[in-house]
Protein backbone atom coordinates (compact mmCIF):
# COMPACT_ATOMS: atom_id res chain seq x y z
CA UNK A 1 0.00 0.00 0.00
CA UNK A 2 1.97 3.46 -0.74
CA UNK A 3 1.86 6.52 1.34
CA UNK A 4 -1.22 8.24 -0.88
CA UNK A 5 -4.03 5.50 -0.19
CA UNK A 6 -3.20 4.86 3.43
CA UNK A 7 -3.64 8.37 3.81
CA UNK A 8 -7.09 8.24 1.93
CA UNK A 9 -8.17 4.76 3.72
CA UNK A 10 -7.45 6.55 7.06
CA UNK A 11 -9.81 9.47 6.53
CA UNK A 12 -12.15 6.95 4.82
CA UNK A 13 -11.89 4.68 8.11
CA UNK A 14 -11.43 1.77 5.45
CA UNK A 15 -9.78 -1.34 6.56
CA UNK A 16 -11.25 -0.53 10.40
CA UNK A 17 -12.92 -4.01 11.90
CA UNK A 18 -16.28 -3.63 13.30
CA UNK A 19 -19.20 -5.32 15.10
CA UNK A 20 -22.54 -5.52 14.51
CA UNK A 21 -26.13 -6.84 13.85
CA UNK A 22 -27.74 -7.65 10.32
CA UNK A 23 -30.99 -5.15 9.77
CA UNK A 24 -31.54 -6.04 6.77
CA UNK A 25 -31.08 -8.75 4.29
CA UNK A 26 -31.94 -7.86 0.38
CA UNK A 27 -30.91 -10.87 -1.72
CA UNK A 28 -26.60 -10.20 -1.53
CA UNK A 29 -27.30 -7.12 0.17
CA UNK A 30 -26.86 -6.34 3.77
CA UNK A 31 -27.24 -4.31 6.16
CA UNK A 32 -25.38 -4.13 9.03
CA UNK A 33 -25.78 -1.76 12.12
CA UNK A 34 -22.74 -1.25 13.85
CA UNK A 35 -22.97 -1.31 17.69
CA UNK A 36 -23.32 1.98 19.07
CA UNK A 37 -22.44 3.06 15.60
CA UNK A 38 -23.53 3.56 11.65
CA UNK A 39 -25.29 1.33 9.17
CA UNK A 40 -23.43 -0.16 6.60
CA UNK A 41 -24.26 -1.83 3.46
CA UNK A 42 -22.13 -4.71 3.20
CA UNK A 43 -21.57 -7.71 0.82
CA UNK A 44 -20.06 -11.21 1.05
CA UNK A 45 -17.48 -13.01 -0.26
CA UNK A 46 -16.19 -16.86 -0.60
CA UNK A 47 -13.96 -16.41 2.51
CA UNK A 48 -16.86 -15.17 4.47
CA UNK A 49 -16.23 -17.45 7.85
CA UNK A 50 -19.22 -19.05 9.47
CA UNK A 51 -20.23 -20.35 13.40
CA UNK A 52 -23.46 -21.76 11.27
CA UNK A 53 -22.37 -24.51 9.64
CA UNK A 54 -24.84 -25.95 6.75
CA UNK A 55 -27.35 -23.33 7.34
CA UNK A 56 -27.92 -19.90 5.51
CA UNK A 57 -25.23 -18.01 5.30
CA UNK A 58 -26.51 -14.21 6.64
CA UNK A 59 -29.89 -13.81 8.07
CA UNK A 60 -31.60 -10.76 9.52
CA UNK A 61 -30.82 -10.69 13.39
CA UNK A 62 -27.40 -12.28 12.82
CA UNK A 63 -24.32 -10.95 14.64
CA UNK A 64 -21.62 -10.36 12.17
CA UNK A 65 -17.87 -9.22 12.00
CA UNK A 66 -17.35 -6.25 9.51
CA UNK A 67 -14.27 -4.78 7.43
CA UNK A 68 -14.90 -1.32 6.28
CA UNK A 69 -14.47 -0.68 2.76
CA UNK A 70 -15.71 3.07 2.40
CA UNK A 71 -17.01 5.15 5.36
CA UNK A 72 -17.12 8.50 3.94
CA UNK A 73 -20.27 11.19 4.29
CA UNK A 74 -21.43 9.51 1.16
CA UNK A 75 -21.52 5.82 1.72
CA UNK A 76 -20.57 3.54 4.49
CA UNK A 77 -19.82 0.18 2.98
CA UNK A 78 -17.61 -3.16 4.30
CA UNK A 79 -17.76 -7.03 4.00
CA UNK A 80 -19.13 -9.44 6.46
CA UNK A 81 -15.90 -11.22 7.63
CA UNK A 82 -17.73 -13.63 9.57
CA UNK A 83 -21.19 -14.69 10.91
CA UNK A 84 -21.29 -15.64 14.85
CA UNK A 85 -23.18 -18.36 15.90
CA UNK A 86 -26.88 -17.88 16.16
CA UNK A 87 -28.84 -18.75 19.61
CA UNK A 88 -31.88 -19.32 17.90
CA UNK A 89 -33.55 -18.76 14.46
CA UNK A 90 -37.20 -18.73 12.49
CA UNK A 91 -36.38 -21.29 10.13
CA UNK A 92 -38.42 -22.90 7.13
CA UNK A 93 -38.00 -25.85 4.49
CA UNK A 94 -37.22 -24.26 1.44
CA UNK A 95 -40.00 -24.78 -1.17
CA UNK A 96 -37.51 -27.07 -3.91
CA UNK A 97 -40.47 -26.52 -6.71
CA UNK A 98 -39.82 -22.93 -6.43
CA UNK A 99 -36.51 -22.57 -5.62
CA UNK A 100 -33.51 -23.70 -7.28
CA UNK A 101 -31.62 -23.08 -3.52
CA UNK A 102 -28.50 -25.81 -2.54
CA UNK A 103 -29.67 -24.96 1.30
CA UNK A 104 -32.63 -26.59 2.20
CA UNK A 105 -33.43 -24.32 4.79
CA UNK A 106 -33.80 -21.08 5.07
CA UNK A 107 -33.27 -19.02 8.00
CA UNK A 108 -35.77 -16.14 8.03
CA UNK A 109 -34.40 -14.55 10.91
CA UNK A 110 -31.22 -15.25 14.00
CA UNK A 111 -31.31 -14.72 17.36
CA UNK A 112 -34.77 -14.36 18.01
CA UNK A 113 -36.26 -14.46 21.69
CA UNK A 114 -39.84 -14.22 20.51
CA UNK A 115 -41.98 -15.78 17.96
CA UNK A 116 -45.05 -13.58 16.98
CA UNK A 117 -47.12 -15.42 15.13
CA UNK A 118 -49.63 -13.62 13.04
CA UNK A 119 -53.19 -14.15 11.77
CA UNK A 120 -56.20 -11.59 11.20
CA UNK A 121 -60.11 -12.62 11.93
CA UNK A 122 -60.73 -11.59 8.61
CA UNK A 123 -59.49 -10.73 4.72
CA UNK A 124 -57.49 -13.09 4.95
CA UNK A 125 -59.39 -15.40 6.89
CA UNK A 126 -57.90 -17.23 10.43
CA UNK A 127 -56.45 -20.41 9.72
CA UNK A 128 -55.75 -22.59 12.85
CA UNK A 129 -53.68 -24.47 10.74
CA UNK A 130 -51.13 -22.06 10.06
CA UNK A 131 -51.38 -21.36 13.71
CA UNK A 132 -50.26 -25.21 14.39
CA UNK A 133 -47.63 -25.28 12.37
CA UNK A 134 -45.80 -21.99 13.86
CA UNK A 135 -46.69 -23.40 17.30
CA UNK A 136 -45.09 -26.81 16.45
CA UNK A 137 -41.97 -24.75 15.36
CA UNK A 138 -41.90 -22.66 18.54
CA UNK A 139 -42.25 -25.38 20.93
CA UNK A 140 -39.21 -28.07 18.75
CA UNK A 141 -37.15 -25.13 18.80
CA UNK A 142 -37.81 -23.62 22.54
CA UNK A 143 -38.97 -20.16 21.18
CA UNK A 144 -41.68 -18.32 23.44
CA UNK A 145 -44.74 -17.99 20.79
CA UNK A 146 -47.31 -15.44 20.85
CA UNK A 147 -50.45 -15.46 18.60
CA UNK A 148 -51.81 -12.07 17.78
CA UNK A 149 -55.14 -11.76 16.26
CA UNK A 150 -55.50 -9.00 14.12
CA UNK A 151 -58.59 -7.00 12.34
CA UNK A 152 -60.62 -7.57 15.46
CA UNK A 153 -62.43 -4.74 13.58
CA UNK A 154 -63.36 -6.91 10.89
CA UNK A 155 -64.26 -9.85 12.75
CA UNK A 156 -67.12 -11.89 14.81
CA UNK A 157 -65.04 -11.36 18.13
CA UNK A 158 -67.31 -14.18 20.09
CA UNK A 159 -66.51 -16.46 16.81
CA UNK A 160 -62.78 -15.84 17.08
CA UNK A 161 -62.69 -16.01 20.67
CA UNK A 162 -64.51 -19.99 20.31
CA UNK A 163 -61.97 -20.58 17.87
CA UNK A 164 -58.72 -19.71 19.71
CA UNK A 165 -60.49 -21.14 22.82
CA UNK A 166 -58.22 -24.22 22.56
CA UNK A 167 -54.78 -22.48 22.61
CA UNK A 168 -56.28 -19.95 25.99
CA UNK A 169 -56.26 -23.83 27.21
CA UNK A 170 -53.10 -24.42 26.51
CA UNK A 171 -52.02 -21.32 28.08
CA UNK A 172 -50.42 -19.79 24.73
CA UNK A 173 -50.75 -16.11 25.11
CA UNK A 174 -53.01 -14.46 22.31
CA UNK A 175 -53.45 -10.92 21.37
CA UNK A 176 -56.49 -9.59 20.10
CA UNK A 177 -56.00 -6.20 18.59
CA UNK A 178 -57.14 -4.28 15.75
CA UNK A 179 -54.64 -1.49 13.82
CA UNK A 180 -57.63 -0.35 11.87
CA UNK A 181 -58.99 0.59 15.63
CA UNK A 182 -55.99 0.88 17.44
CA UNK A 183 -57.15 -1.29 20.04
CA UNK A 184 -55.25 -3.88 22.18
CA UNK A 185 -51.80 -2.29 20.75
CA UNK A 186 -51.06 -1.29 24.18
CA UNK A 187 -50.20 -4.87 25.30
CA UNK A 188 -48.81 -5.23 21.79
CA UNK A 189 -45.88 -2.59 22.77
CA UNK A 190 -45.47 -4.23 26.51
CA UNK A 191 -45.12 -7.64 25.03
CA UNK A 192 -42.28 -6.49 21.93
CA UNK A 193 -41.10 -4.24 24.57
CA UNK A 194 -37.01 -5.01 25.78
CA UNK A 195 -37.38 -8.49 23.36
CA UNK A 196 -36.23 -9.58 20.36
CA UNK A 197 -39.35 -10.40 17.95
CA UNK A 198 -40.06 -11.95 14.95
CA UNK A 199 -43.13 -11.27 13.21
CA UNK A 200 -45.04 -14.17 11.02
CA UNK A 201 -47.83 -15.10 8.94
CA UNK A 202 -49.71 -14.81 5.63
CA UNK A 203 -49.56 -11.78 3.35
CA UNK A 204 -51.99 -9.05 3.97
CA UNK A 205 -52.76 -10.07 7.86
CA UNK A 206 -51.20 -6.38 8.48
CA UNK A 207 -47.76 -7.35 10.43
CA UNK A 208 -46.04 -4.40 8.65
CA UNK A 209 -48.71 -2.48 9.92
CA UNK A 210 -48.59 -3.42 13.42
CA UNK A 211 -45.20 -2.37 13.27
CA UNK A 212 -45.61 1.19 12.28
CA UNK A 213 -47.86 1.31 15.12
CA UNK A 214 -45.74 0.55 17.25
CA UNK A 215 -43.71 3.60 16.00
CA UNK A 216 -46.57 5.70 15.94
CA UNK A 217 -45.58 6.67 12.12
CA UNK A 218 -45.14 4.77 8.95
CA UNK A 219 -41.89 3.22 8.90
CA UNK A 220 -42.91 0.41 6.65
CA UNK A 221 -44.75 -0.65 3.34
CA UNK A 222 -48.00 -1.62 3.62
CA UNK A 223 -50.87 -2.65 0.84
CA UNK A 224 -54.34 -3.60 0.84
CA UNK A 225 -55.52 -7.00 0.52
CA UNK A 226 -57.33 -8.07 -2.72
CA UNK A 227 -61.31 -7.64 -2.08
CA UNK A 228 -62.31 -10.70 -4.14
CA UNK A 229 -59.49 -12.75 -2.70
CA UNK A 230 -59.18 -10.97 0.66
CA UNK A 231 -55.45 -12.10 0.03
CA UNK A 232 -52.29 -10.28 0.75
CA UNK A 233 -49.92 -8.71 -2.17
CA UNK A 234 -46.55 -9.96 -0.25
CA UNK A 235 -46.04 -6.36 -0.01
CA UNK A 236 -42.82 -6.72 2.67
CA UNK A 237 -40.25 -8.46 0.59
CA UNK A 238 -37.08 -8.16 2.60
CA UNK A 239 -36.80 -9.15 6.03
CA UNK A 240 -36.04 -5.96 8.05
CA UNK A 241 -34.97 -5.37 11.95
CA UNK A 242 -36.13 -1.76 13.74
CA UNK A 243 -35.23 -0.89 17.24
CA UNK A 244 -37.80 -0.47 19.22
CA UNK A 245 -38.50 2.89 21.08
CA UNK A 246 -39.06 0.93 24.20
CA UNK A 247 -36.29 -1.05 23.87
CA UNK A 248 -35.77 -4.53 21.73
CA UNK A 249 -36.28 -4.72 18.49
CA UNK A 250 -39.00 -5.94 15.81
CA UNK A 251 -38.47 -7.90 12.55
CA UNK A 252 -40.93 -7.73 10.09
CA UNK A 253 -40.81 -10.65 7.48
CA UNK A 254 -42.31 -11.18 4.35
CA UNK A 255 -45.54 -12.93 4.09
CA UNK A 256 -45.09 -17.11 3.56
CA UNK A 257 -47.18 -18.58 1.48
CA UNK A 258 -46.89 -22.26 3.30
CA UNK A 259 -44.81 -22.40 6.02
CA UNK A 260 -43.21 -25.58 5.54
CA UNK A 261 -41.31 -26.89 8.78
CA UNK A 262 -37.84 -27.45 8.94
CA UNK A 263 -36.82 -30.24 11.47
CA UNK A 264 -39.80 -31.89 12.50
CA UNK A 265 -40.17 -35.88 11.65
CA UNK A 266 -43.16 -38.23 11.65
CA UNK A 267 -41.12 -39.25 14.82
CA UNK A 268 -41.17 -36.25 16.95
CA UNK A 269 -44.19 -34.26 16.08
CA UNK A 270 -46.04 -35.91 18.76
CA UNK A 271 -44.15 -34.36 21.31
CA UNK A 272 -44.92 -30.42 19.97
CA UNK A 273 -48.65 -31.26 20.91
CA UNK A 274 -48.23 -30.40 24.82
CA UNK A 275 -51.37 -31.96 25.45
CA UNK A 276 -50.62 -35.13 24.25
CA UNK A 277 -47.58 -35.63 26.30
CA UNK A 278 -49.61 -37.13 29.11
CA UNK A 279 -52.61 -38.90 27.66
CA UNK A 280 -50.03 -40.91 25.62
CA UNK A 281 -48.22 -42.48 28.11
CA UNK A 282 -51.66 -44.59 27.60
CA UNK A 283 -51.29 -45.94 24.35
CA UNK A 284 -51.77 -49.15 23.97
CA UNK A 285 -48.57 -49.26 22.29
CA UNK A 286 -45.26 -47.54 22.81
CA UNK A 287 -44.43 -45.88 19.72
CA UNK A 288 -47.50 -45.02 18.66
CA UNK A 289 -47.97 -42.78 16.23
CA UNK A 290 -51.56 -41.92 17.32
CA UNK A 291 -53.17 -42.12 13.27
CA UNK A 292 -54.02 -45.62 13.13
CA UNK A 293 -53.04 -47.91 16.02
CA UNK A 294 -55.39 -49.40 18.30
CA UNK A 295 -55.77 -48.19 21.84
CA UNK A 296 -54.63 -45.02 20.80
CA UNK A 297 -55.42 -42.47 23.66
CA UNK A 298 -54.96 -39.74 21.72
CA UNK A 299 -57.49 -40.28 19.55
CA UNK A 300 -59.99 -41.48 22.21
CA UNK A 301 -59.32 -38.52 23.97
CA UNK A 302 -60.03 -36.52 20.20
CA UNK A 303 -63.51 -38.28 20.43
CA UNK A 304 -64.45 -37.56 23.41
CA UNK A 305 -63.26 -33.86 23.81
CA UNK A 306 -60.27 -34.07 26.02
CA UNK A 307 -58.06 -33.47 23.50
CA UNK A 308 -59.34 -30.37 21.18
CA UNK A 309 -60.60 -32.59 17.81
CA UNK A 310 -59.67 -29.76 15.39
CA UNK A 311 -56.18 -29.81 17.10
CA UNK A 312 -55.57 -34.03 16.41
CA UNK A 313 -56.94 -33.09 12.78
CA UNK A 314 -54.01 -30.76 12.82
CA UNK A 315 -51.64 -33.45 13.92
CA UNK A 316 -52.92 -35.62 11.52
CA UNK A 317 -52.84 -33.66 8.57
CA UNK A 318 -49.25 -32.59 10.00
CA UNK A 319 -47.99 -36.09 9.86
CA UNK A 320 -49.51 -36.67 6.63
CA UNK A 321 -47.38 -33.78 4.90
CA UNK A 322 -43.61 -34.26 6.29
CA UNK A 323 -43.41 -37.32 4.43
CA UNK A 324 -44.45 -35.32 0.88
CA UNK A 325 -42.42 -32.49 1.55
CA UNK A 326 -39.27 -34.12 2.53
N1 LIG B 1 -59.68 -3.30 8.76
C1 LIG B 1 -58.41 -3.49 9.11
N2 LIG B 1 -57.44 -3.45 8.18
C2 LIG B 1 -56.17 -3.64 8.57
C3 LIG B 1 -55.83 -3.87 9.93
N3 LIG B 1 -54.49 -4.03 10.01
C4 LIG B 1 -54.02 -3.93 8.76
N4 LIG B 1 -55.01 -3.69 7.89
C5 LIG B 1 -54.90 -3.51 6.43
O1 LIG B 1 -54.50 -4.74 5.84
C6 LIG B 1 -53.73 -4.51 4.67
C7 LIG B 1 -52.48 -5.35 4.71
O2 LIG B 1 -51.62 -4.88 5.74
P1 LIG B 1 -50.03 -5.07 5.71
O3 LIG B 1 -49.52 -4.47 6.96
O4 LIG B 1 -49.44 -4.59 4.42
O5 LIG B 1 -49.93 -6.67 5.78
P2 LIG B 1 -48.62 -7.58 5.91
O6 LIG B 1 -48.97 -8.68 6.85
O7 LIG B 1 -47.44 -6.76 6.25
O8 LIG B 1 -48.51 -8.19 4.44
P3 LIG B 1 -47.18 -8.67 3.63
O9 LIG B 1 -46.14 -7.61 3.73
O10 LIG B 1 -47.68 -8.84 2.22
O11 LIG B 1 -46.78 -9.96 4.25
C8 LIG B 1 -53.48 -2.99 4.63
O12 LIG B 1 -54.37 -2.41 3.72
C9 LIG B 1 -53.79 -2.54 6.05
O13 LIG B 1 -54.24 -1.21 6.11
C10 LIG B 1 -56.89 -3.88 10.91
O14 LIG B 1 -56.71 -4.07 12.10
N5 LIG B 1 -58.14 -3.69 10.43
MG1 LIG C 1 -45.67 -6.45 5.28
ZN1 LIG D 1 -51.61 -43.11 20.35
Amino acid sequence: MDECTLKEDQVSGAGRLLEGIVIEAAGASYVVAEDGGGEFRCRTFPGTGTENEGSSLVAVGDRVEVKVTESGTESMEGVITKVRLRTSALTRKRDIRRNRSKEKVQVIAGNIDQLVIVVSAFNPPLSTRLIDRYLVFAESEHLAPVVVVNKMDLGDAEEIMKLMEPYRALGYRILYVSAGRQTGIEELREVFSGKVSALSGHSGVGKSTLVNLLFGHRRLKTARTNLKTGKGQHTTSNAVMLALPTGGYVIDTPGIREFNLSGITRENLRFYFPEFLVPMQECAFSSCSHTVEPGCAIHKGAECGDIDPDRYESYLALYQSIDEES
